[in-house]
């Protein structure tokens, strides 16, 4: 098959050609938005190419695939992305600078694709990111949602406010719609069982809805495989209801329909609390139900028998989001394909994978059975089933432990009675995952702990996380890429693939030209920052301070109210200063950024407590200039693309054995910021990896975690014996020094009554780690050294790692080459 060609004079002609045809536009007379998108539009033929040429390989060749199975996909922007994976940014560059236009000021253009939340769904496009570089044949299968996460605005008095994302506003060039791959869902109904010497059951009736495929070309990094984002459009099965509309019922004639357009309609902007709503559910059925339909139909295409499926499918669940799949799975090979329940539960638990992503209680996932009864009859029988066939299992082996059951059982008892969705997705699945090393072994002791004594530790495993460095690394910092490939003298489609070879600069730190280029870089990072929050908030920040940065979903648990009263402590510090001892003092810019769910009324409480603590002190004239403040709004992947190569410390300070993993903390190392964190998630592993003295580690450790809570409630200890420092910013803040202090009593009263989250315990270990940072950052030489053997050993952190550690180890996948 012929490429594109992709000379400078043949992407000037693509692009025209592409703004007269595809646009119908005058290239005269051409704004930077049409610009951006007959460049994105030029960029998608070569993707499209190699696409159909990948698929067509996997079609031919038939090896086995992995089929990624997440309801967030956090793709952020698509153009910047395809040309460094295409190696085409150069010719582009100056392509559209031939045509009077500057490509930064283009990939500006683009909208973030904000098909998630946080972590788990940014994680999710790293490993599609990562298996189309290492090759290997993945599908991701998702949901196109109409409006993505909402967009935060921060009214005067500092109120998290929320705005519909209609990010499909304008053209999306990224997906190929794809009107002839649909399936038909079911909700509701009757499910009868046949009772004919089978467990086979009929399920008619209820609501009939298409799942309508779209594709998002996924492209490796200097490879042609292209792989698949498969995202679903709900749609009503037949147009309106025409008797209703003949009799003149317009309501009720669009009713089904519009009930049908709901199920895609938009994102839970809630992580770590479950609701229970049957929208949710709805989604989470209408997807894997669309996606196994899918994945069974390709299946069906190879002519295998129906036992081969785990040779040539293995389903990532990620998080039990998808764990539908399992009882489904089971009612296809049952009901449809007629097999005894025995071989059909053996395909299933040799073809599932789940990756668990927390041990909140509050995040783990339960359906109240009466609503599972409602919406999906079939599989609650089936979950019934599994039930009743474990349990015998569990009491076989453990003969007359009653409470084992109960705890063990897939329903809770209570009212309503719940399915556990997380014993489902442990007991379906071939191999269980946590996301760090310490969160795997909190699985198998915690939540899990009765699973890893039934069904043998070696079901349990651990894959930590990874980012992938090409976006976090090649795309956000391209000065520091380029430094890191002149100075190895190894190519970026190298090194940018084999990660560890960044230990290779290791030798550097003591290289003082080097060290001068790679301050002058974070510098000019941090000036490009300060732009962007100049153009966007019209602030002007001292880029000459430490850039100190906290930015991820507002939790309690992720602790942001540790950082803003460690802030207001500092800030009554150098108030209480002479103007001399001041000057003497290390400067600091502190940013925040991040979203609050809708309904999590303590977290928006505490974005409210940061932005008027940034009003006090940043008009502040004793102390402004040592110290400011800044919350911004609308956080989102490529505000992160912005932040993360400015900053001098990252914080992630959660509370030991909260913080499942954490990515962000790889991504700010991976661009030469130091941490300062909790003994948590991956910090644990990234200090391993760089060394303890990089980075500045403090608080109580995981198993002194439960003990403190106990303390709290039955030995409380007045907070101005234990933490008189803490005490005093806390009343501070109540006498009104931020606005009305009485706005503030719920977020302090956490505080001061449960401390479920151990602020008390942490605040003086926290406030000497940061004088451990200030005392550091006197010495610049050092500092610059400090940063150096970070980004050197944070090679294990790719996710090109990670990927492959799946694809070896659990789904025994071989990477496909496509042939040049
Ligand atoms: C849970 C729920 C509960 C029901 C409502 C909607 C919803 C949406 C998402 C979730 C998943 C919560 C789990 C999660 O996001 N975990 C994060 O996963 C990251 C990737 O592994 C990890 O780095 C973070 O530490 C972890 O908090």
């Amino acid at each position: 098959m012929r490429g594109v060609d992709t000379d400078v004079a043949s992407i000037t002609k693509s692009f025209v050609n592409h703004v007269q045809t595809s646009l119908a536009r005058q290239a005269s007379n051409l704004d930077d938005l049409g610009a951006y998108q007959a460049a994105a539009l030029s960029v998608r033929d070569n993707l499209i190419l190699n696409w159909n040429e990948t698929q067509l390989t996997y079609t031919r060749k038939a090896p086995k695939r992995a089929y990624y199975l997440s309801l967030e996909f956090l793709m952020g922007r698509t153009l910047d992305n395809a040309l460094l994976n295409l190696g085409l940014k150069d010719q582009y560059k100056d392509g559209v600078q031939k045509l009077g236009f500057s490509i930064e000021d283009l990939l500006d253009k683009e909208r973030d694709a904000a098909l998630g939340n946080g972590g788990l769904g940014r994680l999710a496009a790293c490993y599609l990111d990562s298996s189309a570089s290492q090759e290997l044949p993945v599908w991701g299968y998702g949901l196109r949602y109409k409006y993505g996460i909402f967009q935060q605005l921060i009214s005067p008095e500092g109120n998290q406010l929320e705005a519909p994302d209609p990010w499909l506003d304008n053209q999306n060039p990224w997906e190929l719609p794809r009107l002839d791959v649909s399936y038909e869902v079911r909700f509701y109904g009757q499910a009868e069982r046949l009772n004919d010497g089978t467990p086979r059951a009929s399920w008619t009736g209820g609501q009939e809805v298409l799942a309508v495929a779209y594709d998002v070309m996924i492209p490796g990094c200097y490879t042609k495989t292209t792989n698949n984002l498969r995202l679903w459009e709900s749609k009503p099965k037949r147009g309106f209801d025409l008797n209703s509309f003949n009799a003149g019922n317009y309501e009720g004639a669009v009713e089904s329909s519009n009930s049908a357009a709901a199920i895609t309609s938009v994102l839970y902007p809630n992580d770590h609390t479950t609701f229970g709503k049957e929208l949710r559910l709805k989604q989470q059925y209408f997807w894997t139900a669309a996606s196994l339909a899918d994945i069974l139909r390709r299946f069906r295409n190879l002519g295998k028998p129906i036992t081969e499926i785990p040779d040539y499918i293995a389903i990532q669940l990620n998080d039990t989001h998808p764990t539908l799949a399992i009882p489904e799975l089971m009612r296809i090979l049952i009901d449809e394909e007629d097999l005894d329940w025995d071989k059909a539960w053996n395909i299933v638990n040799n073809t599932v994978f789940y990756t668990n992503h927390t041990v909140l209680p509050e995040a783990l996932e339960k359906w109240p059975v009466p609503l599972m009864e409602h919406v999906l009859p079939r599989h609650m029988q089936i979950i019934y089933d599994i039930n009743l066939f474990f349990l015998q299992a569990v009491e076989k082996k453990f003969p007359g432990d009653r409470d084992r059951l109960g705890r063990m059982s897939l329903i809770e008892e209570g009212f309503p009675k719940q399915v556990r969705m997380a014993h489902l997705a442990c007991i379906g699945s071939k191999k269980v995952n946590g996301v760090a090393e310490l969160h795997s072994d909190l699985v198998k002791t915690t939540i899990l702990k009765d699973f890893v004594e039934f069904e043998g530790i070696s079901k349990f495993g651990n894959v930590t996380n990874g980012i992938t460095p090409r976006r976090w690394l090649d795309q956000c910092n391209p000065e520091l890429s380029d430094l890191i490939s002149k100075t190895l003298k190894v190519e970026k489609s190298v090194w940018l693939k084999n990660l560890d070879k960044l230990e290779e600069i290791l030798p550097f730190a003591e290289d003082a030209r080097f060290r001068k280029e790679w301050a002058a870089i974070k510098q000019r990072n941090k000036e490009r920052l300060a732009h962007y929050v100049q153009t966007t908030l019209g602030l002007t920040i001292n880029t000459h301070a430490m850039f100190d940065v906290q930015i991820k979903r507002l939790h309690e648990y992720k602790r942001q109210t540790l950082n803003i009263l460690g802030v207001i402590h500092r800030y009554l510090t150098l108030k209480a200063m002479s103007p001399e001892a001041r000057k003497k003092v290390n400067h600091r810019v502190v940013f925040f950024a991040g979203k609050a769910a809708p309904a999590y009324y303590i977290a928006k409480l505490t974005i409210r407590l940061i932005v008027n603590v940034a009003r006090i002190l940043n008009a502040d004239p004793d102390t402004k200039e040592y110290l400011t403040v800044y919350f911004l709004p609308d956080y989102s992947v490529s505000v992160a693309e912005v932040l993360i190569p400015a900053s001098d410390i990252s914080q992630h300070i959660s509370t030991a054995g909260t913080e499942a993993s954490g990515t962000s903390n790889m991504k700010f190392c991976l661009n030469g910021g130091l941490l300062v964190g909790t003994v948590d998630g991956a910090n644990i592993e990234i200090a391993e990896s760089v060394g303890e003295s990089n980075v500045f580690f403090f608080g109580h450790l995981t198993p002194d975690v439960e003990d403190l809570r106990y303390q709290h409630l039955y030995h409380p200890i007045p907070i101005e014996e234990k933490c008189p420092a803490l005490a005093n910013v806390l009343n501070k803040i109540s006498e009104g020094m931020f606005g009305d202090g009485g706005v503030y009593e719920p977020l302090l009263n956490t505080i001061r009554q449960i401390d479920h989250y151990l602020i008390t315990d942490d605040f003086d270990s926290y406030i000497a780690a940061l004088a451990m940072v200030d005392e550091a950052y006197l010495d610049k030489t050092e500092w610059i050294k400090k940063s150096i053997r970070t980004v050197a050993k944070m090679g294990k952190f790719s996710s090109d790692r990670a990927i492959l550690e799946y694809a070896e180890s659990y789904w025994n996948l071989e990477a496909v080459s496509i042939a040049k």
